[in-house]
């Protein structure tokens, strides 16, 4: 390809044809290998943690109506925060071990900028919260009473999140009051998603009440960046779901899109991150799960777990699909 046409086809993400960042740098490659590092991808796309046909639709439609990427998260992951049969995000979600219910978020734009909120109670929809500490303040993080006096300020209203049958299973936990993680706990779990709209702009985010029982003022890997969510504009973006606080360890997003640009593919990159935790020294992985979704620049996907069990939604060229990850731990 001829540096003149290379450089048009740099400029045509709009029409779905995009040139990875490594390429624009480099001009002397032989005709066949710039041919192979041109994708043709389709644009838009959205990905999601487990199986959320109805938040990757929204998230689609968003995007369809000519909307930003960070829009199509957004509304997309609020989806499952108001679902009442989704107990690990927004309304619904199960509580700590005292019976609160607190929420954690955030959300990254194509620019790197990020907000969070952490364990925030009684507002419904703390991914839109998150998006107002990253527009409308001076900060990225703004945690419990503050988060929520933040809320209020904002307009949102104050709700009863415990659910009667959030509730009951509280209380079925309370009478043994054994805290230990479960593999694969609930069938919709932990939402996070990342997007490319049709500018070729990525967004991601990431929402959930965090692990069922835990302890009061426990705060996972989901609201934090680099740990829940990363995203990078020029390379791609990543999330996890799972046990937060080995995610937290290992920073596992950011490890992912850090991967990505060294040339690692969204999936390779997954699996060392998966690596990571369960090559650990003394490490009980038997006994937790943790996923990984990740998407590059060129629209290429990649997804993987410790266990069986873990699974991606994906919203492309029409078609919305659950798909089954690989995983680590094959006994
Ligand atoms: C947390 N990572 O709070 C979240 C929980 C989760 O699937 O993803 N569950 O640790």
């Amino acid at each position: 390809m001829k540096r003149r046409n290379f450089v048009k086809n740099a400029a045509l993400g709009s029409t779905g044809i995009l040139v990875g960042p490594s390429t624009l740098a480099c001009t002397e490659k032989t005709e066949k290998q710039e041919e192979k590092t041109v994708s043709k991808i389709s644009l838009p796309l959205v990905v999601a943690t487990w199986n959320v046909p109805n938040a990757t639709a929204k998230a689609w439609e968003v995007l369809q109506s000519g909307k930003s990427a960070l829009d199509a998260v957004e509304q997309g992951v609020m989806i499952e925060e108001a679902d009442p049969n989704n107990q690990s995000v927004g309304y619904a979600g199960l509580p700590d071990r005292d019976g609160n219910v607190t929420l954690d978020a955030c959300i990254m734009n194509k620019n790197g900028n990020y907000g969070a909120v952490l364990y925030l109670k009684d507002i419904k929809h703390p991914i839109q919260v998150a998006r107002k500490v990253m527009e409308d303040t001076p900060h990225v993080i703004l945690a419990g009473d503050g988060a929520k006096q933040f809320a209020l300020e904002s307009g949102f209203k104050a709700e009863d999140l415990l659910t009667e049958k959030s509730k009951k299973d509280w209380e079925a936990w309370k009478v043994k009051s054994e805290y230990k993680p479960v593999i694969n706990i609930e069938n919709h779990d932990t939402i996070g998603m990342l997007a490319i709209d049709k500018n070729g702009d990525l967004a991601g985010a990431c929402t959930t009440s965090g692990l069922a029982y835990k302890m009061k003022g426990r705060v996972g890997d989901s609201p934090i960046i680099g740990s829940g969510l990363f995203i990078d504009n020029e390379i791609g973006g990543a999330v996890a779901t799972g046990l937060g606080e080995e995610v937290l360890k290992t920073v596992g997003s950011f490890l992912i899109v850090e991967l990505m640009r060294q040339g690692r593919s969204p999936q390779e990159a997954c699996e060392e991150a998966i690596g990571r935790i369960v090559n650990k020294k003394g490490t009980n992985y038997k006994d937790f799960q943790v996923g990984y979704i990740a998407i590059n620049k060129q629209g290429e996907v990649g997804y993987y777990s410790i266990h069986s069990g873990f699974s991606m939604t994906q919203y492309q060229e029409g078609k919305n699909e659950n798909l089954a990850a690989n995983y680590f731990n094959k006994e």
